[in-house]
């Protein structure tokens, strides 16, 4: 509707009341609020097109009709922006409440902490052991000259851990005598090479991977060692005994531990040491065997052919050396009976084992 009308007080008091009528049933729809807007104070809108016929009136009415116009123009659009306004802080608000975080819902399942592997955790507790007592960590490569692996630890030629059966050859024998390259069957060439580097005195263990051709439940080709070398002058079995004594009951607390005369080309005089059952502290099972004991580690004095190929004079200096399998032991530490858990990745059972 426009207005045919000058903007005399009449005309623009139903002006008012035609617009406070829409406002009041608009309500809060914002399309009927912007309809209203653009009906009175757009282009065409009543306001406008009356402020516009101001212009045509006799001047000495414009004044007084151009200002009731534009008072009656800002307070009805004044009064349009707060329902604007109003509406649209409401609607922000519904938002807000929306996406607003209940404190009080349960919260997520946590995400599943890992944890080392069992050998990993046992290693790492075994260095600690050893680094307790002075001995430095040292590494070497995997595949190693057959010099390094056997030739320098007083294997003879016709040793069978040299065989084929035995050991993965890299580089089999045939193909150059003398430089065959094996994978590493023990970490003793990584004393080998230490000793080769720095001489005596010196005092190791070397962690590491090892393999060998073998494979049933209780062998795996690669499986993990731990090798200790302690060489000094006026070292003896005595000091031998003092420190793996000491290893095992910081591994496995105070129990009784016993050495056996055995054979390594390597050490002479070499031994076996047991410990006391774990399972049974000594009263004799199933695991044991009956015999209350379990062998844990093999170890000895450093022979002293192996000191001389390493230019370590064997007058001056003696040493003594030690070697065991990390997944046995952390398969005696856990009780898990199957040395293949140890290979599989399998998270069922890599979760039971933590912490230690
Ligand atoms: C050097 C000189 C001597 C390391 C030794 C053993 C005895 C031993 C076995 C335990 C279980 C290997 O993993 S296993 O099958 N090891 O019985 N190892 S003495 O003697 C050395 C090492 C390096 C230079």
């Amino acid at each position: 509707m426009t207005e045919a009308t000058a903007p005399t007080p009449e005309v623009l008091e139903a002006v008012q009341r035609d617009f406070s009528g829409q406002l009041a049933d608009a309500g809060r729809d914002v399309d009927e609020l912007q309809r209203i807007r653009s009906a009175f104070f757009g282009p065409k809108g009543r306001l406008t097109l009356l402020l516009k016929s101001v212009g045509q009136l006799p001047p000495e009415a414009r004044r007084d009709a151009g200002r009731l116009t534009n008072e009656v123009k800002r307070s009805l659009e004044g009064a349009l922006m707060e329902v604007l306004d109003a509406t649209a802080a409401e609607a922000r608000e519904k938002e807000l409440r929306k996406g607003r975080l209940d404190l009080s819902l349960p919260g997520r399942r946590a995400i599943p902490k890992g944890s080392l592997h069992p050998v990993t955790q046992i290693n790492n507790e075994m260095v600690d052991i050893f680094a307790r007592m002075g001995f430095d960590v040292a590494g070497g490569p995997e595949v190693e000259t057959d010099w390094h692996n056997f030739g320098a630890l007083n294997f003879p030629d016709d040793h069978p851990a040299r065989d084929m059966q035995d050991t993965f050859f890299v580089r089999p024998p045939d193909d150059r005598p003398a430089g065959s390259l094996v994978l590493r069957t023990h970490t003793s060439p990584v004393q080998i090479r230490a000793m080769l580097a720095q001489g005596a005195p010196i005092r190791i263990v070397a962690p590491g991977r090892v393999y060998r051709c073998d494979s049933d439940p209780t062998h795996s080709p690669m499986f993990h060692q731990i090798e200790g070398l302690w060489v000094d002058e006026g070292v003896s079995m005595a000091h031998l005994r003092g420190v793996l004594t000491g290893f095992i009951n910081a591994l496995f607390g105070e129990r009784g531990v016993r050495l056996r005369p055995s054979f390594f080309p390597f050490v002479e005089p070499g031994v076996e040491v047991d410990l006391e059952c774990v399972f049974c502290d000594g009263a004799g099972c199933n695991v044991c065997k009956q015999t209350g004991w379990m062998e844990i580690l093999g170890a000895g004095m450093v022979h002293p052919n192996v000191l001389k190929s390493c230019g370590i004079d064997a007058e001056k200096y003696t040493g003594f050396a030690f070697g065991l399998g990390i997944d046995r032991v952390a398969m005696l530490r856990w009780a898990i009976d199957d040395l293949a858990h140890m290979f599989r990745s399998d998270a069922r059972f890599l979760s039971q084992i933590r912490g230690i």
